[in-house]
């Protein structure tokens, strides 16, 4: 049975020095996370946190927890990995509005997209801080800064529109002053079941100054702000004497509670369609008071609820897969260098000489609907060794090309092994290196030497090689033949084409393929 161990706000707390700069509201943030975790009731182990680039994406380093301090704009990528690698682990994406929403803006759309069932927290100081005060997509128009010395001229993102219009089931904004309601609004995402994103509002002393001093300011924000309390009437000013209606052309509009009912004022419903958030999500100072809390919360289909379905549902019905066997399918390449190139052992790579099998028929084989089925152990499993190939016909190196053309022709065979003084395979000789590089091209093959016209580089497999990986190189290279080769690379057979397509008539049979 496992111990419950009680957690406290002290063992999320790292050993590490913060490095965040005085008054920065980083600092109320990672307070507050600290103190939540340990009211969720999960194992510390079970907990990463996971991060781009930017000062808000130094939390993991803070945190005493798994974590990750990943690449700019991907932490959400990795989160996803790591959440179905894992799916018990409460991962929490920390990410800044320049990691978030410039370079991870597509990370960030997918992974809400997707309802992936991780946290999302987005520190918004609409600004880089980490690089010096550069703007933002969260910069309102106009902002100077050194990267926009006259202002900028772009519209700017508003987080929460953005991610509502990616349909995100649990969308959230507080701020980092208010830390009672962003504790809160922490534990409410991690209690929901797919990706929930969080915006808070947090202010760079250095860089961007008091951006949010509307909302954080105790003389001005109980107007400036609205806060969002699912099934109340939205009311809003420090006398509670404001509220918002839904005017007759479907817009929000502010109303005076000394002329309206409450009854007449908009609800908030967490539930409701996402366009009722997004038309909250666009309600913005100075025109109206700027919701804080939940603007959403749906329950959804969960990615990896779905991919781990299917894949419990693939392994029933085919089994556990092998990775290693994987690779070594057929969808595989070697890269050689490029002055190894053109130069595999089978001459007239790039234009098969008549005759040649098709390149393309091993794809056909492996991918086309109605291709052939197994009838008995796979050929990623039986090995060459398993088909007996036959010794090669072998010849000195220092043979004459006329001596090599008249061994091929006797022996009826297209293929020949080179040899040096210790039986060392040097070189390979092939019918198709006479049609290639001889016929009608060397007109004294007596004087020739066959060491001049082989091929040196030559492609050499093990009896345990998979049937799999001959009949990859055979298809990559237009290979016809594959020395085989022992550990002191003394060639001890050879494998050919013919009798690849021998086994595969003898192990599969013509069907619906899969
Ligand atoms: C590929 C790449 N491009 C650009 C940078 C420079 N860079 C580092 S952090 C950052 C933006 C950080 O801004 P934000 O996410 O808002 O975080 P903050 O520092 O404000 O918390 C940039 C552009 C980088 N590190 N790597
Ligand atoms: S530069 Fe701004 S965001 Fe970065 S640590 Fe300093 S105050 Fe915080």
């Amino acid at each position: 049975m496992s111990e419950t161990i009680e957690l406290t706000r002290k063992d999320f707390v790292s050993d590490q020095t913060v490095r965040w700069c005085p008054g920065c509201g980083d600092y109320a943030i990672l307070a507050q996370m600290q103190k939540v975790l340990p009211e969720l009731g999960i194992p510390r182990e079970k907990f990463v946190f996971i991060s781009g680039i930017g000062c808000s994406s130094r939390f993991p380093y803070y945190m005493n927890t798994y974590g990750i301090h990943s690449i700019h704009g991907r932490a959400p990528t990795l989160a996803t990995g790591l959440k179905i690698a894992n799916p018990n682990l409460s991962v929490w994406v920390i990410t800044g509005d320049g990691d978030g929403l410039s370079i991870g803006g597509n990370h960030l759309l997918h992974v809400v997209r997707r309802n992936v069932d991780l946290n999302i927290i987005l520190f918004n100081n609409r600004i880089y801080g980490l690089t010096k005060g550069q703007y933002s997509p969260t910069s309102l128009r106009g902002t100077k800064t050194k990267s926009s010395p006259l202002g900028t001229v772009e519209h700017s993102f508003n987080p929460t529109s953005v991610v509502i219009g990616a349909e995100a089931t649990f969308v959230a904004r507080t701020v980092d002053s208010h830390v009672q309601h962003m504790a809160e609004i922490f534990k409410r995402a991690a209690e929901h079941k797919g990706t929930s994103f969080v915006e808070v509002y947090q202010n760079c002393v250095i860089f961007n100054d008091g951006t949010w001093s509307y909302a954080t300011d105790r003389n001005t924000k109980d107007e400036n702000i609205l806060m969002l309390e699912d099934g109340k009437p939205m009311i809003f000013g420090k006398d509670k004497d404001k509220g918002i209606r839904l005017s007759g052309y479907l817009e929000p509009e502010i109303v005076s509670l000394a002329n309206v009912a409450e009854a007449d004022l908009l609800y908030h419903n967490e539930r409701a369609p996402s366009s009722l958030a997004y038309m909250l999500s666009r309600m913005r100072q100075p025109d109206f008071p700027e919701p804080i809390g939940v603007f959403r919360a749906v329950e959804e289909p969960i990615y990896e609820v779905g991919v781990m379905r299917q894949i419990d549902e693939a392994i029933k019905r085919r089994g556990k897969g092998d990775l290693r066997k994987l690779y070594h399918a057929a969808d595989t390449w070697e890269v050689f260098p490029d002055a190894e190139r053109g130069n595999g052992h089978q001459a007239g790579e790039d234009s098969p000489p008549p005759g040649e099998f098709d390149e393309a028929y091993p794809g056909v084989v492996f991918h086309e609907e109605g291709g052939l089925t197994p009838a008995k152990p796979s050929l990623l499993t039986d090995t060459l060794a398993d088909l007996d190939p036959p010794p090669p016909l072998t010849a000195p190196v220092t043979i004459s090309l006329a001596e090599a053309v008249a061994r091929l022709k006797k022996s009826n065979v297209g293929f020949m092994a080179l040899l040096d003084n210790n039986d060392k395979l040097v070189g390979v000789f092939t019918d198709g290196d006479v049609l290639a590089k001889v016929a009608c091209q060397v007109e004294h093959l007596a004087e020739e030497k066959v060491k001049d016209y082989m091929t040196a580089s030559v492609t050499t497999l093990t009896g345990q090689a998979t049937i799999a990986q001959a009949l990859h190189l055979m298809a990559l290279h237009n290979f016809r033949h594959i020395p085989i080769v022992d550990s002191a690379g003394r060639v001890e057979s050879v494998i050919s084409f013919r009798s690849v397509v021998r086994y595969l008539g003898q192990n599969f049979s013509a069907g619906n393929g899969r």
